[in-house]
């Protein structure tokens, strides 16, 4: 392969999304009923890149009803192969279109060309692999409980790994048989409707998937179409919660995953430096816009001063700058709100005492950025280390034994993931049993892969993705 250079801004992608997008509705592209467009913009240069279309309730309502005619019409009755062999074909055009794909996906949302060339973009392919391959063995992967689709599946995703989240999305609900009509987030459409393009030209039959753009009030209105049989969203905990209040009583299917403060914990008897450079990856991968972040560090006290001058001394070596550079590690803040937000919790990480140490890499000038940033001296009852800063910001706090690191790891609202560096295999199990989170990583860090299952405890929430449990929010049993 040729994925040693990072592709040239100017290159064919660039061009390709300078233009103004309309609605992916029954497999034509049509003009928003409002005639309304909003801008996506680059956050790396503050340049924009694209129009794309804002989505009343009027246009949700001729998704749904797409959606709705092709599962009744075509989607349904197609034996499970033939459903497979679509889902076959759009990962593998998602392989062949990787490397625009990438650049488009650095472009709108500023995280480094290496990571959308190497992690977001061939994952996003697998996940269409993965579950191709489930979508004629349902019987199996469920004997004796007849798996049914559940119908019209709304999804709702957000803008830290937009093509990635679509195809944990509308991959399994494909496999499962369900037609889709999916929002990608509004600073971050434009992979999605780049795979609504692939979607269209792999000739899936029109309406079984529906891509429409639009903020929050597009979102609501998907949510509480009563033709949608099923909600799957990830973003904040605020809007899960909104979404599940909204949903009570009906008769739709619902799973969440929403926000995290992942603990990542270091024991005296770690590999010192293979647990720092977990814990960089931990927090600053993606700038820090990760759910399942390691952005609490628990690092026990004999170690605790090595730990922390390795780990400034790391941070002095990362890369700010330039998503499309393939040397940057850590490339723009997603957006001038997200900014916001983490110099918010920059300013109350101080004022509650904790101490601040930051990277002195240059920052360019224009655009949105934060250097990766340490906190030193947290308390536990300190905001930094119950909030969800999605930044580039680490917490860092220490322990001295077993029992205090799991009380302190497990006191948050949040049970996502967690981290457990250790040279005893028994630890390991034993901290994963009494860890109140998901995911479990063991000296490792943000592992993601198609067959693992995703999602979380507590106000985290709730449902799995990925894996064979990820068919299950897409289906329901008659036994
Ligand atoms: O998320 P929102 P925002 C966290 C993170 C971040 C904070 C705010 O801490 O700082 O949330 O980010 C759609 N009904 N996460 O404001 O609003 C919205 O258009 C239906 C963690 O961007 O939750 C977008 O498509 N939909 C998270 C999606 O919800 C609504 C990832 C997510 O946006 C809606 C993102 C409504 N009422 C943010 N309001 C994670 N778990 O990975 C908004 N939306």
């Amino acid at each position: 392969t040729d994925w040693t250079y990072a592709p040239a801004p100017e290159s064919k992608a660039a061009a390709t999304i300078n233009k103004q997008y309309n609605l992916f509705i029954d497999g034509k592209w049509q003009q928003p009923t409002s005639k309304k467009y909003f801008g996506t913009i680059n956050p790396a240069t503050e340049e924009k890149l694209s129009e794309v279309a804002d989505a009343n309730e009027a246009d949700v309502n001729k998704a749904v009803t797409a959606a709705r005619n092709a599962y009744d019409k075509t989607w349904k009755k197609l034996p499970a192969k033939e459903r497979a062999k679509y889902i076959f074909r759009i990962a593998r055009m998602v392989q062949e279109k990787a490397r625009e794909l990438a650049v488009i996906e650095t472009l709108d949302g500023g995280k480094p060309i290496r990571e959308s060339r190497d992690f977001d973009i061939p994952t996003a392919a697998n996940h269409f692999f993965y579950y191709a391959g489930w979508a004629d063995k349902l019987e199996y992967a469920f004997p004796n409980r007849r798996p049914q689709p559940l119908g019209v599946a709304g999804q709702i995703i957000p803008w830290n790994f937009p093509l990635l989240m679509a195809a944990w999305k509308i991959a399994p609900a494909l496999a499962t048989g369900n037609t889709v009509v999916l929002k990608p987030a509004e600073t971050t459409p434009l992979t999605a409707l780049k795979l609504a393009e692939i979607i269209q030209e792999a000739d899936l039959p029109p309406g079984v998937v529906n891509i429409i753009t639009g903020a929050g009030a597009t979102g609501a209105a998907l949510v509480n179409h009563p033709g949608v049989d099923k909600i799957a969203f990830t973003g904040s905990t605020e809007v899960g919660k909104i979404i599940q209040r909204a949903t009570a009583g009906t008769n739709k299917k619902l799973t969440l995953e929403l926000g995290g403060k992942a603990a990542n914990i270091i024991f005296e008897d770690a590999p010192i430096d293979q647990a720092v450079e977990g814990v960089i990856n931990g927090i600053f991968f993606n700038q820090g816009h990760v759910c399942c972040a390691g952005s609490r560090l628990y690092v026990q006290e004999s170690v605790a001063k090595e730990v922390i001058k390795k780990l400034k001394d790391r941070i002095e070596s990362l890369i700010v700058g330039d998503p499309m550079d393939k040397n940057t590690d850590i490339g723009a803040i997603n957006s001038k709100e997200q900014l916001a937000t983490i110099h918010k919790y920059l300013t109350i990480g101080k004022k509650e005492g904790a101490e601040i140490y930051q990277s002195s890499c240059p920052i360019p000038k224009k655009g949105f950025y934060c250097p990766p940033t340490l906190f030193t001296n947290v308390a536990q009852s300190n905001r930094i280390a119950q909030e969800e800063i999605f930044g580039p910001v680490l917490s860092i706090l220490t322990f001295r034994t077993d029992d205090e690191v799991i009380e302190k790891a497990n006191n948050t609202p949040y049970g996502l993931s967690a981290g457990v560096w250790t040279d005893k295999g028994s630890k390991v199990f034993n901290m994963t049993k009494r860890l109140r989170a998901g995911v479990v990583w063991a000296n490792t860090f943000n592992k993601f892969d198609p067959t693992s299952p995703f999602g979380g405890y507590k106000e985290s929430g709730f449902g799995r993705e990925g894996g064979l449990h990820g068919l299950e929010g897409y289906l329901k049993f008659s036994v």
